[in-house]
């Protein structure tokens, strides 16, 4: 196995140096944005590798690409993960878990051997939400959850929708109602992903497997005073903008705080006019709240809602734009088990773990048999160019999860 594994990972850390130079910020990490340049070579690279390794390859009205190997049963399992990025992110997230899938792929193809079931091979779009704030574009298509009012709703700061963005890149946005996918034929959606904590590498595990993912809640609040010349304007008849929302973020990271496991963030910040001796008159701030209780989060949500009418009480003019909302979702013990299984016949050390972190299986998981594995974030981080994580631990991964897949319907016997 031991060649095996080497080769995997030789091959994987070929892909991820490729991939991490389709770049709209070269030299300043991996920015792959929705219906952009980036995308669209990223697509093509994807589509070309598919293709030469004799996988019949779709894209789909999100600008998901999938390759298919056909199985015994033409029931598929669907493995995969996104190939967008935040700005300035690393070469792994997301890709990495591509890439595994395609080696999973290339493993049955290499050792001609047939999967028990079709498997799908899929690059998701737009899982992020970086450029449009919504995210898992591609994964909430798959189960027929866009409208059109939801395509003209999401905007970026160009103001540019998701509608407008995806005609300006050749899309016909009326399709992504049609990307939806008929449940019956799905057997389920399968995960590799970089943890992006440190939980994996402080205890030494080699692969994770994922029992839930976090609650997350996000929304762009804008508040809106009055400009003011800021030497001559007194404290106390001033309408500052900036002073009003800082307000609203200490208090919301006073109770994330309070409450053990719970984040908060605040990672995106715009004032008007932005210009120091000016009064701030506007301000639209991101707010990003998680947590594995969802009583919690909400709790949290409704005090910042009340700040903000405490704001408009005083005068200002306040939005609170919801941008996304999903509940804790729970991977399939019946997978997750056998991913155990699979991990310890290989002799790879493992454990079950939540994922603080959003993926397109928090999404899928609501409706298909969905499990994911983990592989360690080299020093715990993510989301920044220097994300890192080691192909031999993406390469275990990959031998686990075609283990599992070989095994697949032996756990539902043994069940
Ligand atoms: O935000 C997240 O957790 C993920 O990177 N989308
Ligand atoms: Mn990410
Ligand atoms: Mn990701």
């Amino acid at each position: 196995m031991k060649n095996e594994l080497d080769y995997i990972a030789g091959r994987i850390e070929k892909y991820i140096s490729d991939t991490k130079k389709i770049t709209a910020t070269p030299g300043q990490g991996v920015t792959r944005l929705p219906f952009t340049l980036e995308s669209k070579r990223c697509v093509h690279y994807l589509e070309e590798k598919m293709k030469n390794m004799g996988l019949a390859v779709t894209e789909d009205a999100s600008g998901a690409i999938i390759g298919i190997l056909e199985g015994k049963s033409e029931q598929r399992i669907m493995i995969g993960s996104h190939y967008d990025s935040v700005e300035h992110g690393g070469a792994y997230d997301g890709m990495a878990g591509i890439l595994c899938g395609l080696e999973i792929a290339a493993y049955y193809i290499r050792n001609q051997m047939i999967p028990p079931y079709t498997l799908e091979i899929a690059g998701l779009n737009d899982e992020e939400g970086d450029r449009f704030g919504g995210g898992y574009l591609s994964s909430k298509a798959f189960l027929g959850k866009w409208t059109t009012n939801d395509l003209k709703y999401y905007i970026d700061k160009h103001g540019i929708s998701y509608y407008d963005a995806m005609i300006l890149y050749g899309y016909a946005p009326e399709h992504l109602m049609r990307a939806e996918r008929p449940r019956k034929g799905w057997k389920g959606y399968l995960e590799i992903h970089v943890e992006q904590g440190p939980i994996m590498e402080s205890q030494g595990i080699e692969i994770g497997i994922v029992e839930t993912i976090v609650a997350i809640q996000r929304y762009y609040i804008t508040i809106v005073g009055k400009a003011d010349h800021a030497g001559t304007q007194p404290m106390d008849t001033r309408s500052d903008a900036v002073m009003a929302a800082m307000d609203v973020i200490t208090n919301m990271r006073k109770y994330v705080l309070k409450h053990k496991g719970m984040v908060g963030t605040v990672g995106e910040i715009h004032v008007y006019p932005n210009e120091i001796n000016i009064v701030p008159e506007k301000i639209t701030f991101s707010i990003d709240v998680r947590s594995a209780d969802q009583e919690w989060l909400d709790e949290c949500v409704h005090q910042i809602s009340e700040d903000i009418k405490k704001k408009e009480m005083k005068g200002f003019t306040c939005e609170m734009k919801p941008t996304l909302t999903n509940t804790v979702t729970a991977m399939k013990e019946e997978w997750v088990k056998g991913l155990e299984k699979s991990a310890d016949r290989l002799g790879f050390s493992n454990m079950r773990i939540n994922s603080g972190a959003g993926h397109d299986a928090a999404i899928i998981g609501k409706e298909v048999d969905t499990a994911m594995l983990f592989v360690p974030s080299v020093g715990g981080r993510s989301h920044i160019p220097e994300e890192y994580s080691d192909e031999r631990d993406l390469a275990k991964a990959v031998l686990t999860a075609i283990d599992f897949i070989d095994h697949i319907d032996e756990e539902r016997k043994s069940e």
